[in-house]
């Protein structure tokens, strides 16, 4: 196996019992093969972004250092997603889910096939995600965008409604 990578997933879910569905995401990464977590962030409620008519969300992020390589990583994020019941038939973009699971970065990656583009597309402008990720690394580099505080600096309106649960 070659040297384990610094991937970056973020977790969000806004059904049924959203802290627990996160929780196991979180136990789900720990358990993958060639993986090990390495960092995670507090849970956070958040405002719902794109559909805003629809449940608040948990979200958190973690860091895994993994010898999966990047399409392997994917799918196992999208088996999990499966075991914790997920149905992307019925789901609507942006809408309500149980847990989804994104690969935010992959070490200093850039990658842009037809099932994964990496850094994430929206991740600059996910306030959801920026605020996690700066709770663990503040100084983190998004590859082309610059450090996830300066990131966080454009959306700082939407910050303001993520707060950590337990706060
Ligand atoms: N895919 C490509 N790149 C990636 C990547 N970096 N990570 C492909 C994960 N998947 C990636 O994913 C569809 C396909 O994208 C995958 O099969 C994979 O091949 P998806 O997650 O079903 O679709 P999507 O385009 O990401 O839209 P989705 O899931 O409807 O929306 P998002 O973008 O995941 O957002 N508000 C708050 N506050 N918190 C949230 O967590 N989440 C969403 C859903 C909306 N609003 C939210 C939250
Ligand atoms: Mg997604």
């Amino acid at each position: 196996m070659s040297a384990p990578t610094s991937a970056w997933i973020g977790l969000g879910s806004n059904l049924a019992d959203p802290a627990s569905a996160v929780e196991r995401g979180l136990d789900a990464l720990a358990d993958l093969p060639s993986t090990r977590l390495g960092a995670r962030s507090r849970l956070y409620r958040t405002a719902p972004w794109g559909i805003t008519d629809q449940p608040s969300f948990v979200n958190a992020v973690a860091r895994i250092e993994t010898g999966l390589a990047p399409l392997d990583l994917l799918d196992a994020l999208l088996a999990i997603e499966r075991r914790h019941g997920r149905d992307r038939e019925r789901d609507l973009r942006w809408g309500p889910r149980t847990l989804d699971l994104d690969l935010l970065l992959y070490g200093p990656m850039r990658i842009a096939q037809p099932r994964l583009t990496v850094p994430h597309p929206q991740l600059h402008r996910r306030a959801f995600v920026l605020v996690p990720l700066a709770e663990l690394d503040p100084a983190l580099e998004v590859p082309g965008l610059g450090p996830v505080r300066t990131l966080l600096a454009g959306v700082a309106e939407d910050a303001a409604n993520c707060r950590a649960i337990g706060d």
